[in-house]
Protein backbone atom coordinates (compact mmCIF):
# COMPACT_ATOMS: atom_id res chain seq x y z
CA UNK A 1 0.00 0.00 0.00
CA UNK A 2 1.68 3.35 -0.66
CA UNK A 3 0.53 6.56 0.88
CA UNK A 4 1.34 10.00 -0.50
CA UNK A 5 1.16 12.81 1.82
CA UNK A 6 0.49 16.14 -0.23
CA UNK A 7 2.05 19.30 1.08
CA UNK A 8 0.46 22.69 -0.85
CA UNK A 9 2.97 25.20 -0.61
CA UNK A 10 3.31 28.63 -1.59
CA UNK A 11 6.67 30.53 0.54
CA UNK A 12 7.33 27.54 3.27
CA UNK A 13 11.22 28.11 2.88
CA UNK A 14 11.06 28.13 6.36
CA UNK A 15 9.64 25.68 7.08
CA UNK A 16 9.08 22.87 4.43
CA UNK A 17 11.98 21.18 4.96
CA UNK A 18 11.70 20.27 8.70
CA UNK A 19 7.76 19.35 7.90
CA UNK A 20 9.16 16.98 4.85
CA UNK A 21 11.54 15.68 7.88
CA UNK A 22 8.38 14.86 10.92
CA UNK A 23 6.59 13.16 8.05
CA UNK A 24 9.09 10.71 6.98
CA UNK A 25 9.97 10.06 10.17
CA UNK A 26 6.13 8.47 10.28
CA UNK A 27 7.41 5.49 8.53
CA UNK A 28 8.89 3.79 11.22
CA UNK A 29 5.22 3.58 12.63
CA UNK A 30 3.49 3.00 9.36
CA UNK A 31 4.13 -1.03 9.26
CA UNK A 32 3.51 -2.24 5.61
CA UNK A 33 3.21 1.40 4.35
CA UNK A 34 5.37 2.64 1.37
CA UNK A 35 5.51 6.65 2.42
CA UNK A 36 5.88 9.06 -0.16
CA UNK A 37 6.02 12.95 0.19
CA UNK A 38 4.60 15.33 -2.43
CA UNK A 39 5.40 19.23 -2.39
CA UNK A 40 2.50 20.67 -4.43
CA UNK A 41 4.17 24.42 -4.93
CA UNK A 42 2.27 27.28 -6.71
CA UNK A 43 5.64 28.01 -7.92
CA UNK A 44 6.56 29.93 -4.67
CA UNK A 45 8.84 33.12 -5.73
CA UNK A 46 11.11 32.28 -2.48
CA UNK A 47 13.26 29.43 -2.29
CA UNK A 48 10.44 26.33 -1.29
CA UNK A 49 10.54 24.74 -4.86
CA UNK A 50 14.90 24.58 -4.86
CA UNK A 51 14.54 23.45 -1.32
CA UNK A 52 12.48 20.66 -2.16
CA UNK A 53 14.12 19.60 -5.31
CA UNK A 54 17.18 19.44 -3.55
CA UNK A 55 15.68 16.86 -0.73
CA UNK A 56 13.94 14.75 -3.80
CA UNK A 57 17.46 14.54 -5.60
CA UNK A 58 18.87 11.97 -2.78
CA UNK A 59 15.26 11.03 -1.62
CA UNK A 60 13.27 8.77 -3.92
CA UNK A 61 10.63 9.30 -1.09
CA UNK A 62 9.91 13.25 -1.78
CA UNK A 63 8.57 14.58 -4.72
CA UNK A 64 8.06 18.34 -6.17
CA UNK A 65 5.63 19.47 -8.53
CA UNK A 66 5.40 22.91 -10.00
CA UNK A 67 1.92 23.56 -10.14
CA UNK A 68 2.47 26.86 -11.48
CA UNK A 69 -1.15 28.75 -10.94
CA UNK A 70 -1.47 30.35 -7.54
CA UNK A 71 -4.35 29.06 -4.85
CA UNK A 72 -4.41 26.32 -2.41
CA UNK A 73 -7.39 24.32 -3.98
CA UNK A 74 -5.70 23.89 -7.56
CA UNK A 75 -2.40 23.38 -5.75
CA UNK A 76 -4.10 20.48 -3.36
CA UNK A 77 -6.17 19.15 -6.17
CA UNK A 78 -2.71 19.12 -8.53
CA UNK A 79 -0.98 17.20 -6.14
CA UNK A 80 -3.22 14.58 -5.27
CA UNK A 81 -3.78 13.87 -9.55
CA UNK A 82 -0.35 13.32 -9.65
CA UNK A 83 -0.02 11.03 -6.69
CA UNK A 84 -2.63 8.89 -8.07
CA UNK A 85 -1.35 8.90 -11.84
CA UNK A 86 2.53 9.48 -11.16
CA UNK A 87 2.84 8.04 -7.77
CA UNK A 88 0.43 5.40 -8.34
CA UNK A 89 -1.26 6.04 -4.68
CA UNK A 90 -3.58 4.25 -2.89
CA UNK A 91 -4.13 6.08 0.29
CA UNK A 92 -4.29 9.97 0.16
CA UNK A 93 -3.48 12.23 2.98
CA UNK A 94 -2.64 15.99 3.23
CA UNK A 95 -1.61 18.81 5.09
CA UNK A 96 -0.34 22.27 5.25
CA UNK A 97 3.43 22.72 5.03
CA UNK A 98 3.75 25.57 7.58
CA UNK A 99 4.05 22.55 11.05
CA UNK A 100 0.88 23.55 12.13
CA UNK A 101 -0.49 19.75 11.61
CA UNK A 102 1.51 17.09 13.77
CA UNK A 103 2.76 14.28 11.48
CA UNK A 104 2.56 11.92 14.46
CA UNK A 105 -1.39 11.68 14.47
CA UNK A 106 -0.62 9.67 10.76
CA UNK A 107 -0.62 6.24 11.74
CA UNK A 108 -3.49 6.56 13.28
CA UNK A 109 -5.42 8.11 11.07
CA UNK A 110 -4.35 5.32 7.88
CA UNK A 111 -5.43 2.76 10.60
CA UNK A 112 -8.74 3.90 9.92
CA UNK A 113 -8.19 3.97 6.45
CA UNK A 114 -7.23 0.32 6.66
CA UNK A 115 -10.49 -0.35 8.88
CA UNK A 116 -12.42 0.58 5.79
CA UNK A 117 -13.23 4.27 6.61
CA UNK A 118 -12.96 6.29 2.90
CA UNK A 119 -12.62 9.84 5.02
CA UNK A 120 -10.29 10.65 7.92
CA UNK A 121 -10.58 13.99 9.22
CA UNK A 122 -8.62 15.64 11.94
CA UNK A 123 -10.45 17.74 14.11
CA UNK A 124 -9.36 20.18 16.74
CA UNK A 125 -12.70 20.37 18.41
CA UNK A 126 -13.39 17.06 19.69
CA UNK A 127 -11.82 15.67 22.74
CA UNK A 128 -8.60 15.27 23.03
CA UNK A 129 -7.99 17.79 19.81
CA UNK A 130 -6.55 21.33 20.42
CA UNK A 131 -6.48 24.48 18.78
CA UNK A 132 -3.73 26.69 20.09
CA UNK A 133 -4.59 29.72 17.83
CA UNK A 134 -5.93 33.42 19.07
CA UNK A 135 -9.49 33.70 20.08
CA UNK A 136 -10.41 34.74 16.65
CA UNK A 137 -9.64 32.29 14.91
CA UNK A 138 -10.93 29.85 17.67
CA UNK A 139 -14.45 31.30 17.28
CA UNK A 140 -14.33 31.54 13.90
CA UNK A 141 -13.91 27.50 13.44
CA UNK A 142 -16.25 27.09 16.48
CA UNK A 143 -18.64 29.31 14.78
CA UNK A 144 -18.12 27.39 11.06
CA UNK A 145 -18.54 24.11 12.57
CA UNK A 146 -22.22 25.52 14.24
CA UNK A 147 -23.10 26.58 11.24
CA UNK A 148 -21.91 23.51 9.08
CA UNK A 149 -23.91 21.30 11.67
CA UNK A 150 -27.06 23.39 11.52
CA UNK A 151 -27.54 23.72 7.75
CA UNK A 152 -26.84 20.02 7.17
CA UNK A 153 -27.67 18.52 10.08
CA UNK A 154 -24.11 16.48 10.21
CA UNK A 155 -24.36 17.06 14.45
CA UNK A 156 -21.74 13.43 14.14
CA UNK A 157 -18.73 15.19 12.62
CA UNK A 158 -16.94 18.24 14.93
CA UNK A 159 -14.85 20.05 12.76
CA UNK A 160 -15.29 21.89 9.04
CA UNK A 161 -12.49 24.18 8.84
CA UNK A 162 -9.18 21.95 8.96
CA UNK A 163 -7.09 20.33 5.92
CA UNK A 164 -5.34 17.88 8.02
CA UNK A 165 -7.01 14.63 6.43
CA UNK A 166 -6.59 11.25 5.11
CA UNK A 167 -8.46 9.52 2.23
CA UNK A 168 -8.72 6.70 -0.24
CA UNK A 169 -8.25 6.85 -3.96
CA UNK A 170 -11.23 5.60 -4.29
CA UNK A 171 -12.95 8.55 -2.66
CA UNK A 172 -11.12 11.45 -4.75
CA UNK A 173 -11.87 9.96 -7.96
CA UNK A 174 -15.56 9.34 -7.43
CA UNK A 175 -15.48 13.47 -5.91
CA UNK A 176 -13.83 14.45 -9.24
CA UNK A 177 -15.45 12.18 -11.58
CA UNK A 178 -18.02 14.97 -12.50
CA UNK A 179 -17.35 16.00 -16.14
CA UNK A 180 -19.23 19.11 -17.95
CA UNK A 181 -19.86 18.69 -21.81
CA UNK A 182 -21.14 22.46 -23.49
CA UNK A 183 -24.81 22.21 -24.85
CA UNK A 184 -26.75 24.33 -26.64
CA UNK A 185 -29.93 25.50 -24.92
CA UNK A 186 -32.73 26.42 -27.13
CA UNK A 187 -36.11 28.39 -25.71
CA UNK A 188 -38.83 25.63 -26.25
CA UNK A 189 -41.13 27.04 -29.67
CA UNK A 190 -44.41 26.84 -27.72
CA UNK A 191 -44.97 29.01 -24.82
CA UNK A 192 -43.78 28.43 -21.43
CA UNK A 193 -46.43 30.49 -18.97
CA UNK A 194 -45.72 32.17 -15.94
CA UNK A 195 -47.86 30.25 -14.13
CA UNK A 196 -45.54 26.87 -14.78
CA UNK A 197 -42.58 28.70 -13.08
CA UNK A 198 -44.26 29.68 -10.12
CA UNK A 199 -46.09 25.97 -10.21
CA UNK A 200 -42.11 24.76 -10.80
CA UNK A 201 -40.99 27.15 -8.44
CA UNK A 202 -43.42 25.83 -5.73
CA UNK A 203 -43.44 22.35 -6.11
CA UNK A 204 -39.08 22.78 -5.56
CA UNK A 205 -39.77 24.39 -1.90
CA UNK A 206 -42.55 21.65 -1.42
CA UNK A 207 -40.47 19.02 -1.98
CA UNK A 208 -37.51 20.74 0.18
CA UNK A 209 -39.97 20.59 2.74
CA UNK A 210 -41.33 17.44 2.63
CA UNK A 211 -37.44 16.29 2.79
CA UNK A 212 -36.53 18.55 5.36
CA UNK A 213 -39.47 17.25 7.53
CA UNK A 214 -38.68 13.33 6.62
CA UNK A 215 -35.17 14.40 8.20
CA UNK A 216 -36.65 16.49 11.06
CA UNK A 217 -37.97 13.17 12.71
CA UNK A 218 -36.18 13.69 15.88
CA UNK A 219 -37.11 17.41 16.19
CA UNK A 220 -40.72 16.24 15.78
CA UNK A 221 -40.59 13.57 18.16
CA UNK A 222 -38.16 16.40 20.60
CA UNK A 223 -41.35 18.50 20.19
CA UNK A 224 -43.92 15.99 20.56
CA UNK A 225 -42.13 15.18 24.10
CA UNK A 226 -41.91 18.42 25.13
CA UNK A 227 -45.67 19.01 24.69
CA UNK A 228 -46.79 15.96 26.99
CA UNK A 229 -44.08 17.43 29.38
CA UNK A 230 -45.80 20.92 29.58
CA UNK A 231 -48.91 19.08 30.38
CA UNK A 232 -47.19 16.89 33.39
CA UNK A 233 -45.96 19.95 34.56
CA UNK A 234 -49.09 21.71 34.43
CA UNK A 235 -50.99 19.26 35.63
CA UNK A 236 -48.71 18.88 38.78
CA UNK A 237 -48.56 22.48 39.42
CA UNK A 238 -52.12 22.43 39.84
CA UNK A 239 -53.03 19.60 41.98
CA UNK A 240 -49.96 20.26 44.00
CA UNK A 241 -50.11 24.26 44.47
CA UNK A 242 -54.76 24.51 44.41
CA UNK A 243 -55.62 20.67 44.00
CA UNK A 244 -56.93 21.61 40.57
CA UNK A 245 -56.22 20.89 36.92
CA UNK A 246 -56.45 23.86 35.25
CA UNK A 247 -59.10 25.65 36.61
CA UNK A 248 -61.40 22.45 37.26
CA UNK A 249 -61.58 21.85 41.12
CA UNK A 250 -60.55 17.54 41.41
CA UNK A 251 -59.57 17.55 45.19
CA UNK A 252 -60.61 18.92 48.11
CA UNK A 253 -57.22 20.42 49.03
CA UNK A 254 -54.14 20.59 47.34
CA UNK A 255 -51.43 18.28 47.49
CA UNK A 256 -48.76 19.97 49.68
CA UNK A 257 -51.60 21.75 52.08
CA UNK A 258 -49.92 20.94 55.05
CA UNK A 259 -46.93 23.67 53.58
CA UNK A 260 -46.93 26.88 54.44
CA UNK A 261 -48.37 29.34 51.99
CA UNK A 262 -46.21 32.98 51.77
CA UNK A 263 -47.10 34.88 54.55
CA UNK A 264 -45.52 31.98 56.76
CA UNK A 265 -43.45 30.29 54.78
CA UNK A 266 -39.93 30.18 55.32
CA UNK A 267 -37.25 32.84 53.89
CA UNK A 268 -33.70 32.06 52.00
CA UNK A 269 -32.44 34.89 51.04
CA UNK A 270 -35.01 36.96 48.91
CA UNK A 271 -36.53 33.74 48.12
CA UNK A 272 -40.19 32.45 49.72
CA UNK A 273 -39.82 28.98 50.31
CA UNK A 274 -43.57 28.97 50.25
CA UNK A 275 -46.04 26.37 49.16
CA UNK A 276 -45.98 27.86 45.25
CA UNK A 277 -42.09 27.29 45.12
CA UNK A 278 -41.84 24.37 46.14
CA UNK A 279 -45.08 22.99 43.70
CA UNK A 280 -43.48 24.77 41.02
CA UNK A 281 -40.05 23.14 41.72
CA UNK A 282 -41.53 19.15 42.04
CA UNK A 283 -43.24 19.93 39.18
CA UNK A 284 -40.55 20.98 36.90
CA UNK A 285 -38.82 18.53 37.73
CA UNK A 286 -41.07 16.17 37.30
CA UNK A 287 -41.47 17.46 33.88
CA UNK A 288 -37.78 17.08 33.30
CA UNK A 289 -37.38 13.27 34.45
CA UNK A 290 -40.66 12.92 31.97
CA UNK A 291 -38.72 14.37 29.84
CA UNK A 292 -35.33 12.68 29.86
CA UNK A 293 -37.18 8.89 30.19
CA UNK A 294 -39.09 9.99 26.70
CA UNK A 295 -35.97 10.98 25.23
CA UNK A 296 -33.82 8.09 26.51
CA UNK A 297 -35.94 5.37 25.10
CA UNK A 298 -37.81 7.31 22.29
CA UNK A 299 -36.49 10.58 20.11
CA UNK A 300 -32.72 9.93 20.90
CA UNK A 301 -32.86 5.96 21.02
CA UNK A 302 -30.89 5.37 18.12
CA UNK A 303 -28.31 7.93 19.08
CA UNK A 304 -25.41 7.32 21.41
CA UNK A 305 -25.66 5.86 25.38
CA UNK A 306 -22.16 5.70 26.13
CA UNK A 307 -21.52 6.97 29.32
CA UNK A 308 -24.15 5.67 32.35
CA UNK A 309 -27.74 7.06 32.70
CA UNK A 310 -27.28 8.86 35.44
CA UNK A 311 -24.79 11.15 34.42
CA UNK A 312 -27.27 11.50 31.03
CA UNK A 313 -29.75 12.37 33.37
CA UNK A 314 -27.67 15.01 35.09
CA UNK A 315 -26.76 16.51 32.25
CA UNK A 316 -29.71 16.99 31.00
CA UNK A 317 -31.00 18.42 34.37
CA UNK A 318 -28.23 20.85 34.17
CA UNK A 319 -29.17 21.55 30.36
CA UNK A 320 -32.91 21.71 31.83
CA UNK A 321 -32.10 24.53 33.45
CA UNK A 322 -30.92 26.75 30.88
CA UNK A 323 -34.43 27.11 29.80
CA UNK A 324 -36.03 28.70 32.22
CA UNK A 325 -33.50 31.17 32.29
CA UNK A 326 -33.47 32.11 28.77
CA UNK A 327 -36.91 32.67 28.71
CA UNK A 328 -36.55 35.35 32.09
CA UNK A 329 -34.32 36.99 29.64
CA UNK A 330 -36.71 37.98 26.77
CA UNK A 331 -39.16 38.62 29.22
CA UNK A 332 -37.36 40.84 30.97
CA UNK A 333 -36.04 41.79 27.60
CA UNK A 334 -39.07 42.56 26.11
CA UNK A 335 -40.89 44.09 28.53
CA UNK A 336 -38.71 46.25 30.40
CA UNK A 337 -36.24 47.35 27.62
CA UNK A 338 -38.45 47.11 24.56
CA UNK A 339 -42.15 48.14 25.73
CA UNK A 340 -43.45 45.05 24.65
CA UNK A 341 -46.09 42.86 26.13
CA UNK A 342 -44.06 40.55 28.38
CA UNK A 343 -46.42 37.38 26.60
CA UNK A 344 -43.84 38.36 23.18
CA UNK A 345 -40.40 38.04 25.37
CA UNK A 346 -42.04 34.99 26.85
CA UNK A 347 -42.96 33.31 23.11
CA UNK A 348 -39.35 34.44 21.84
CA UNK A 349 -38.16 33.02 25.03
CA UNK A 350 -39.56 29.26 24.28
CA UNK A 351 -38.30 29.39 20.79
CA UNK A 352 -34.84 30.10 21.77
CA UNK A 353 -34.78 27.41 24.38
CA UNK A 354 -36.39 25.15 22.57
CA UNK A 355 -33.69 24.99 20.19
CA UNK A 356 -30.89 25.68 21.96
CA UNK A 357 -31.60 22.71 24.24
CA UNK A 358 -32.26 20.61 21.22
CA UNK A 359 -28.82 21.12 19.98
CA UNK A 360 -27.39 20.93 23.70
CA UNK A 361 -29.25 17.54 23.79
CA UNK A 362 -27.96 15.83 20.42
CA UNK A 363 -24.22 17.61 20.69
CA UNK A 364 -23.82 16.57 24.34
CA UNK A 365 -25.99 14.42 25.70
CA UNK A 366 -27.16 11.82 22.86
CA UNK A 367 -24.53 12.06 20.15
CA UNK A 368 -24.74 10.43 17.19
CA UNK A 369 -23.12 7.09 16.52
CA UNK A 370 -19.81 6.84 14.85
CA UNK A 371 -20.76 5.71 11.14
CA UNK A 372 -18.80 4.39 8.73
CA UNK A 373 -19.45 5.21 4.92
CA UNK A 374 -18.58 2.49 2.43
N1 LIG B 1 -0.03 25.24 -3.62
C1 LIG B 1 -0.42 26.29 -2.86
N2 LIG B 1 -0.37 26.21 -1.52
C2 LIG B 1 -0.75 27.28 -0.81
C3 LIG B 1 -1.21 28.49 -1.39
N3 LIG B 1 -1.53 29.35 -0.39
C4 LIG B 1 -1.25 28.72 0.77
N4 LIG B 1 -0.79 27.48 0.53
C5 LIG B 1 -0.34 26.47 1.50
O1 LIG B 1 -1.49 25.96 2.15
C6 LIG B 1 -1.18 25.62 3.48
C7 LIG B 1 -2.14 26.36 4.41
O2 LIG B 1 -1.99 27.76 4.24
P1 LIG B 1 -1.80 28.77 5.45
O3 LIG B 1 -1.38 30.07 4.89
O4 LIG B 1 -0.96 28.13 6.48
O5 LIG B 1 -3.31 28.88 5.92
P2 LIG B 1 -3.86 28.93 7.41
O6 LIG B 1 -3.21 27.83 8.21
O7 LIG B 1 -5.31 28.97 7.30
O8 LIG B 1 -3.36 30.36 7.91
P3 LIG B 1 -2.01 30.81 8.71
O9 LIG B 1 -1.14 29.63 8.97
O10 LIG B 1 -2.48 31.46 9.94
O11 LIG B 1 -1.35 31.79 7.76
C8 LIG B 1 0.27 26.01 3.71
O12 LIG B 1 1.09 24.87 3.55
C9 LIG B 1 0.53 27.02 2.60
O13 LIG B 1 1.88 27.07 2.20
C10 LIG B 1 -1.24 28.54 -2.82
O14 LIG B 1 -1.59 29.53 -3.43
N5 LIG B 1 -0.85 27.43 -3.51
MG1 LIG C 1 -1.18 27.69 8.53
Amino acid sequence: MRLVVNIPTYNEEENIEEAIKRVLVQAKNLKNIDLHVIVSDSHSPDKTGEIVKRIAKTNPKVHYLDVKEKGLGIGVIKGHRYAIDKLKADILAQMDGDLSHDPSSLPEMVGYIQEGYDLVSGSRLMKGGKNLLGWHRRLFSRGSALYCKLAWGTFGISEYTNSYRVFTKKLFEKINKIKEVPIVFVDRRGGYSKAKIVSYTLDVLKFGLIVRLKNSITFIKFLVVGTFSYFINAIALGLLYRGQIYSMKVLNQPLLHSWPTVDHAPKLLFLSLDRLFLASLISIELSIVFNFFAHENWTFKDRSHTFPAILRLLKFNTTSIASPIIQLFFIILFARYLNLNEQVGLAVGVVVGLFLNYVINIMWIWKVKPTKIS
